[in-house]
């Protein structure tokens, strides 16, 4: 079984720690990734980690992930709005985690919809950081192609 987890990130995440701190807080996305890799470390991981702004990238990346031991995605604006990323979600046939830095059944009602959820493993939010170290962590706890 492949060691890799893709981590992705969809649109504006790379502005992190730049804008919006009292909803995303003051870490950059190299800082995410920074943890990604350590926490990647710690449980055996390769960790590929990309951001993109686009959402047919994002759809590509997601097909790029396949026969990887899973993905912890953040489609960041995409997850409440894309088809697109559901049906490749649903079509790469890998184990994918759905995170979100920021409680999104906190905020506005239209980020309590996910087009994602209903095909991924499971969903982590609220946990800023974390969130990603514990999707991590999730996909380690499963067990081989689950
Ligand atoms: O909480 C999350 O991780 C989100 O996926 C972040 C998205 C938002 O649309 C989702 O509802 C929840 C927004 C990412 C934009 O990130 C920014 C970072 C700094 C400044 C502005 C935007």
């Amino acid at each position: 079984m492949s060691d890799t987890v893709h981590v992705l990130n969809g649109p504006n995440l790379n502005l992190l720690g730049t804008r919006e701190p009292g909803i995303y807080g003051a870490a950059t996305l190299a800082d995410v990734e920074a943890l990604c890799r350590a926490e990647g470390a710690q449980l055996g991981f390769d960790i590929v980690f990309r951001q993109t702004n686009s959402e047919g990238a994002l759809v590509d990346f997601i097909q790029e992930a396949r026969g990887a031991r899973g993905i912890v995605l953040n489609a960041a604006a995409y997850t409440h709005t894309s088809v697109a990323l559901r049906d490749a979600v649903s079509a790469v046939g890998v184990p994918t985690i759905e995170v979100h830095l920021s409680n999104v059944f906190a905020r506005e009602a239209f980020r309590h919809q996910s087009f994602l959820s209903p095909v991924a493993r499971g969903v982590i939010c609220g946990f800023g950081p974390q969130s990603y170290v514990l999707g991590l962590r999730a996909i380690a706890s499963l067990p081989p192609s689950s």
